[in-house]
């Protein structure tokens, strides 16, 4: 069976929970659209997320990648379009460093911008039967979600398997996350935790149809 690679993130900034970490250890292991799901958890730090990453890549040779993060804010569940090779942080990682206008990827052969390879649209459409409301999303940032996303499609792409589904998926707050703001700071949107995760599964159930025909 073809495995899907999903990984989720570690807490990070002020937030004391990260929904992408619930939704991937709640899928993990599980048997989803046809593949094996295998959960990875990613430390908000773009070096040891990037070893982590290349790590499992090799490790797993998955079919798919789903990579999954927080975007505080953000009402709705959102699917990255573009990576860039750039990291511009407006807060520091949790290692404590602050990168400005500084590559993500810092090699001659490294491409501006990996968009993603996900079925976006199919994975809308989906979404809006299953009634997700969600959307596409122009910008990753420049943080530590945009930095994997682009490790990612920039490893696959030099191992010759640029074809292999991958993106990133941002997920809105949890409750955990959205009671943690202080009563002096603007309320996060947020929905449930497993509402989180049914959309996580319901876009890799989108995957498994993507990849079928490679497992027969
Ligand atoms: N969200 C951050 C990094 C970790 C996470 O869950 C981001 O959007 O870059």
């Amino acid at each position: 069976m073809r495995t899907l690679l999903l990984t989720g993130f570690e807490p990070f900034h002020t937030h004391p929970d990260n929904p992408s970490a619930r939704a991937a250890a709640a899928l993990d292991g599980l048997e989803v659209g046809g593949m094996q799901v295998i959960s990875a958890l990613l430390p908000v730090e773009p070096h040891s997320a990037g070893a982590a990453l290349d790590a499992l890549l090799e490790r797993h040779q998955p079919g798919a990648v789903l990579l999954t993060g927080l975007a505080a804010g953000r009402p709705q569940v959102t699917l990255e379009r573009v990576a860039l090779n750039v990291m511009d942080f407006n807060i520091p990682d949790n290692a404590g460093n602050t990168y400005r206008d500084a590559p993500a990827h810092p090699h001659a052969d490294a491409p501006p911008a990996y968009l993603s390879t996900l079925p976006l649209r199919e994975m809308l459409s989906a979404w809006q039967a299953a009634s997700i409301p969600g959307h596409i999303s122009n910008t990753a940032g420049l943080y530590v979600c945009n930095f994997v996303m682009y490790r990612a499609r920039h490893w696959l792409t030099q191992r010759g398997e640029g074809e292999v589904p991958c993106g990133f998926l941002h997920l809105p707050a949890n409750p955990a996350v959205a009671l943690a703001v202080p009563e002096d700071r603007p309320p996060l949107p947020y929905l449930p935790q497993e509402e989180i995760t049914r959309a996580v599964r319901v876009a890799a159930e989108v995957l498994g149809k993507e990849i079928a025909p490679v497992q027969k």
